[in-house]
C-alpha cells in the first residue's frame, strides 16, 4: 500500500484547517523535525515516547495536534493496565458502570440522539465523482456511496476540525486489522478524543506497540475522529457523553487512505477500523491489489465425517451474520467454529483458492434477540471483559434487552431502561434500545476456530448472500455460476433494521450487503469481482438464503439460528457434488423435497417455505431491472446484464 505524493497536496491554501491540512512529501525529510516540533507547540506528550515513533507518524500526529489543539497527546500501548486506568477514569466520570454481576463487565448509555451508523452523513471524496457513485438516471440519487467533491470536504472540515479538540485529551491508537505484520494485514493509527473510542477499539482491533514495529515501510491508514466538542462546552452533555449530532460527518479519502469523523462516538461511526477502513477504504486497496473486502462472516464447518468446509456469508446489518457464525448445531456429529462474524478480507492463493481473514479482534454485535437459546457461545464470549453500550440494566447488576426474558433468575427484578427509567418485564416499551450492542473479545469465543489468527486465512468454498424477506424468497438456492452468483448478490435487499438510521421495515436494496459501506464505484466493484474469475481459479460457489421469510400470519416458516445447520448441511452436500437433491427453478436450484434433514423439527410447511412464486418474481424482475438501470447504469457490467436479462426470461417461464 503506498501513497502517491502527487496526492498529498492540500486542498487550497486559505484558511488555517487548510493550511493544516497539507502533508509534508516524503522526501522533506531534512525538515521533518524542525517542522514537526513546531506543529506541536506545547501540546504536551501525556503518556508514550513521541520521539521513537516513526518519523511519518510524528508528522501526522503533529499536524492533527495543530489543527485539532488537544489538552495533551496520550500514545496509547493497549495494555491491560492502560485500559484499567482508563475505565476508572470513566467510572469516576459516569460514563462508564460496572457490571456487578460479572468480571469486568461494563455499561454505558449514549446520548439517545447518538445510536447508530449515519448512512445518510457518510461521504466518499474523489476528484472524479464517477470514481466513488455510477452514472446514475438523470434525476435519481446514488444510493450505493455518496460522493463530496474535494474542495466541499475542505469547506465541511474547514468548519468542524479546527480547534474540536480543546480542552480534551487526543489518544493516538495504533491498530493492525488483520494479525500483526500478517501478508493480509493492514496497520492503521486513530487519533480521537473519545476514550470510550479507545477501549472499544482495543477489543475490536489489535492495539499494542508490535504494531510500530510492524509498520516499518509500509503506510498506515490515517483515521481522525472527534466527537465534535471542544471545552468549554456550550451545550448540555447527555449521559456524560459528548457528542454532535446535528454536526455529524464520516468523510473517506480512499486515495489518501485518510479518514475523518466528527461529532459520534456511536459503532461504525467511530471505531474507524471497522466499516470505515475494513470495508470502505480497504475495498479501495483490495481492488488495486487484486484482492476482496466484504461485510461476511467467516465460520468453519466440520460434518460428523470429521471433514471442514469453510463458509463466508454477507447479510446486510443485523441480519444475522454473528448468530450463523457462532451457530450450535442441532442436528447431531457437526461443529460450527468461529472466525470472523462481520468482515472477510479474502485473497486467492497460489494454489488457485480464496483466502479469508477476519480482519477484526472483537465482536460488536447487536445484543436484543442474543440469549443462550438463540445463541449461547456469544452469551458465553461476553461474560467479562466486555462493553455493553445502550442495553438496560437489572437491579442484580446484570445486563438485561428485549430476548432475554426467560433466561433472568428473577422476572419481577427492577430495570433501568437504556434511557435510565424504571422498567419491568411486561411494562409497555422496550428496555434496550434495538441498536444496542456488546463488544467482546473474539478469543473469549468458546468455538473460535484455532486457525482465526492464521495470517494466510482459511480456504473459502462456498459464498452466502441473504437477508430478511418476509415474502416470496425461498429459504435457500444455488445460483448458477459465479457470473449468476454476482448477478444475485447485486440485487440483494433485506427488511431495514435499526443498525442504520431508517425506520420502519421497508424491504430495502442492500447490494452485496454493501450498501452502506461501498467505497467505490459500485460497476466497477462488479466488474472486480468477475474479474477476479479465471480458469486457474477454484471460485467459491454462490447461494443465497432466506431465515426470514412469513405466513399469511406474519409468523417466520423457518425456526433459524441452530436450525440453520440443515441448511449448510445442503450446501455443502451440493458442494460435494450431489445432483439429486436440487431442483431447478428460474432463479437457481432449490433443495428438492425432503432433501433437507427436518428431524427432530416440528412441523414445517415446506412448500411456502421453499416455493418461488411466479407473480412475486415475475414482478421482481421488472424492480430488479429499474433498479440496476436507474443505480447502475451503463456501469453495470455486460455479464452481469446478462445475467439479468437471462433470469427475466426464466421467470416469465414459471
Ligand atoms: P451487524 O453486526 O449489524 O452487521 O449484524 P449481523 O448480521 O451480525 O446480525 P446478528 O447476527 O447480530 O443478528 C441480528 C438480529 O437477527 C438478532 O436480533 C438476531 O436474534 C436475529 N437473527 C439472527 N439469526 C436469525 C435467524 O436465523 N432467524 C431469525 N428469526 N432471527 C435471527
Ligand atoms: C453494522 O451496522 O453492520 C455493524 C455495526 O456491524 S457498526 O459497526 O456500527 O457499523
Ligand atoms: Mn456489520
Amino acid at each position: 500500500m503506498s501513497v502517491d505524493p502527487n496526492l498529498l497536496t492540500p486542498y487550497k491554501n486559505t484558511g488555517a484547517a487548510n493550511a493544516s491540512l497539507r502533508q509534508i512529501s516524503e522526501d522533506a525529510f531534512y525538515v521533518v523535525n524542525e517542522v514537526v516540533m513546531k506543529r506541536l507547540g506545547h501540546v504536551p506528550i501525556l503518556k508514550g515516547d513521541f520521539h521513537l515513533l516513526p518519523a511519518k507518524v510524528q508528522r501526522f500526529i503533529a499536524e492533527k495536534a495543530e489543527l485539532m489543539r488537544p489538552r495533551g497527546i496520550f500514545i496509547c500501548d493497549g495494555s491491560q493496565h492502560e485500559a484499567d486506568e482508563l475505565i476508572d477514569k470513566l467510572i469516576e466520570r459516569g460514563m462508564l458502570s460496572k457490571l456487578e454481576a460479572y468480571e469486568n463487565n461494563y455499561i454505558c448509555r449514549t446520548d439517545p440522539k447518538d445510536v447508530a451508523r449515519v448512512e445518510s452523513k457518510t461521504w466518499m471524496v474523489t476528484k472524479n465523482k464517477y470514481d466513488t457513485v455510477t452514472h446514475t438516471k438523470e434525476g435519481v440519487e446514488p444510493i450505493m456511496g455518496h460522493w463530496l467533491a474535494p474542495e466541499d470536504l475542505a469547506t465541511e472540515l474547514d468548519s468542524r476540525f479546527p480547534g474540536c479538540m480543546a480542552g480534551r485529551i487526543m489518544y493516538v491508537i495504533p491498530f493492525s486489522m488483520g494479525p500483526v505484520g500478517g501478508p493480509l494485514s493492514k496497520i492503521g493509527i486513530q487519533l480521537t478524543d473519545s476514550n470510550y473510542v479507545v477501549l472499544s477499539m482495543r477489543i475490536m482491533t489489535r492495539v499494542n506497540n508490535d504494531v510500530w514495529d510492524a509498520l516499518g515501510n509500509q503506510d498506515f491508514v490515517r483515521c481522525i475522529h472527534s466527537v465534535g466538542l471542544p471545552r468549554p462546552v456550550k451545550q448540555r452533555v447527555i449521559n456524560h457523553w459528548p457528542c454532535n449530532p446535528e454536526r455529524v460527518l464520516i468523510a473517506h479519502r480512499p486515495p489518501e487512505r485518510e479518514i475523518w469523523s466528527f461529532g459520534s462516538g456511536y459503532g461504525g461511526n467511530s471505531l474507524l477500523g471497522k466499516k470505515c477502513f475494513a470495508l470502505r477504504i480497504a475495498s479501495n486497496i483490495a481492488k488495486d491489489e487484486g484482492w476482496m473486502a466484504e461485510h461476511m462472516l467467516i465460520m468453519g464447518v466440520t460434518r460428523p465425517c470429521g471433514r471442514e468446509h469453510f463458509i463466508a456469508a454477507a447479510f446486510p446489518s443485523a441480519c444475522g451474520k454473528t448468530n450463523l457464525a457462532m451457530l450450535e448445531p442441532t442436528l447431531p456429529g457437526w461443529k460450527v467454529r468461529c472466525v470472523g462474524d462481520d468482515i472477510a478480507w479474502m485473497k486467492f492463493g497460489e494454489d488457485g483458492r480464496l483466502y479469508a481473514i477476519n480482519p477484526e479482534a472483537g465482536f460488536f454485535g447487536v445484543a436484543p434477540g442474543t440469549s443462550n437459546k438463540t445463541n449461547p457461545m456469544a452469551v458465553a464470549t461476553f461474560q467479562k471483559n466486555s462493553i455493553f453500550t445502550n442495553v438496560a440494566e437489572t437491579a442484580n447488576g446484570e445486563y438485561f434487552w428485549e430476548g432475554l426474558e426467560d433466561e433472568i433468575a428473577d422476572k419481577n427484578v427492577d430495570i433501568t431502561t437504556w434511557l435510565g427509567e424504571k422498567w419491568h418485564i411486561g411494562e409497555p416499551g422496550v428496555a434496550a434500545h434495538p441498536n444496542s450492542r456488546f463488544a467482546a473479545p473474539a478469543n473469549q469465543c468458546p468455538i473460535i476456530h484455532p486457525d482465526w489468527e492464521s495470517p494466510q486465512g482459511v480456504p473459502i468454498e462456498a459464498i452466502i448472500f441473504g437477508g430478511r424477506r418476509p415474502q416470496g424468497v425461498p429459504l435457500i438456492y444455488e445460483t448458477n455460476s459465479w457470473e449468476h452468483g454476482v448477478f444475485t448478490g447485486s440485487c440483494l435487499k433485506s427488511e431495514a433494521t435499526a443498525a442504520a438510521e431508517f425506520t420502519g421495515k421497508t424491504v430495502m436494496h442492500d447490494p452485496m450487503a454493501m450498501r452502506p459501506f461501498m467505497g467505490y464505484n459500485f460497476g466497477k466493484y462488479l466488474q472486480h469481482w468477475l474479474d477476479l474469475k479465471t480458469d486457474s481459479r477454484k471460485m467459491p460457489k454462490i447461494y443465497h438464503v432466506n431465515w426470514f421469510r412469513k405466513d399469511s400470519n406474519n409468523k417466520f416458516l423457518w425456526p433459524g439460528f441452530g436450525d440453520n445447520i440443515r441448511v449448510i448441511d445442503w450446501i455443502i452436500r451440493r458442494l460435494d457434488g450431489e445432483q439429486e437433491i436440487g431442483v431447478e427453478t428460474p432463479i437457481g436450484t432449490v433443495p428438492a423435497k425432503g432433501s433437507i434433514n427436518l428431524e427432530g423439527l416440528g412441523e414445517v410447511n415446506w412448500d411456502e417455505l421453499m416455493s418461488v412464486p411466479a407473480d412475486y418474481w415475475k414482478q421482481d424482475a421488472q424492480e430488479i431491472r429499474k433498479f440496476l438501470d436507474e443505480q447502475v447504469g451503463e456501469d453495470l457490467p455486460e455479464p452481469v446484464r446478462a445475467e439479468m436479462d437471462a433470469q427475466e426470461k426464466r421467470v416469465q417461464t414459471l
